[in-house]
């Protein structure tokens, strides 16, 4: 194989990914905004392109890289908990409406509700994706962020058993990283990373036997 048939990156996934039916998080930092932003935007892209419904995208944002695995824990566990609610809601409206079934039978009226425009998809969220930019400075704080962001990103998806993508760029200077958004201040401009994470929070949400 010569080095021009070399493919770097992700190979294209072996079956396809339908993400109609999913609902996925976005949590994202501020820092570093200038960057993060297209990373953000990209990975929106991706999940469009794979049929993610924009109103089954919700995106958070957080200060820097070190509060992204809290939050992301944090959101995920709502939305859990959440459908955990929902599901008893749902029988206590059948006991209504079966209570309500009952009064009609005997000459009271029911009335119904229709909602019109996008809904949001019932249920937890079944991928998150976690986007910033660490730049190393003159410090060891890079260092120690870096870790304990990989760490705790892995471990999200480990505790709540919901993918985690760890989407953080972890460069060297500002124009690695710009590279890696697409943005690159020369001819080339780089690949956007967001778009493989957005591809990939698709392809781990649809994992099965
Ligand atoms: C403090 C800090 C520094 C120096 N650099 C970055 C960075 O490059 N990227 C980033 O996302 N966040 C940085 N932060 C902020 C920390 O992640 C965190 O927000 C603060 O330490 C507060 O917990």
């Amino acid at each position: 194989m010569s080095s021009s048939d070399f493919h770097k990156g992700v190979k294209e996934a072996s079956r396809g990914l339908d993400g109609s039916g999913l609902k996925i998080l976005i949590v994202h930092t501020r820092w570093n905004s200038e960057i993060v932003d297209p990373l953000v935007k990209g990975a929106q892209q991706a999940l469009e392109a794979h049929g993610v419904q924009r109103q089954n995208i919700v995106i958070r944002d957080v200060p820097g890289a070190y509060e992204l695995p809290g939050a992301a824990q944090r959101l995920v566990r709502q939305s859990q908990q959440q459908s955990t609610n929902l599901v008893s809601n749902v029988v206590d409206d059948l006991m209504t409406a079966a209570g309500e079934l009952s009064a009609s039978v005997r000459g009271t009226a029911v009335t119904g509700e229709s909602s019109g425009g996008a809904v949001m998809k019932q249920g937890p969220f079944d991928a998150a994706i976690c986007i910033g930019v660490l730049i190393k400075g003159s410090t060891m704080h890079f260092e120690y962020i870096a870790d304990a962001v990989s760490h705790g990103i892995m471990r999200v998806g480990l505790d709540t058993a919901v993918p985690t993508v760890f989407g953080v760029l972890t460069c060297l200077n500002e124009e690695q990283a710009m590279v890696r958004a697409g943005i690159g201040r020369g001819d080339d401009k780089g690949h956007n990373h967001g778009t493989d994470w957005g591809t990939a929070a698709v392809e781990m949400a649809l994992l099965e036997l």
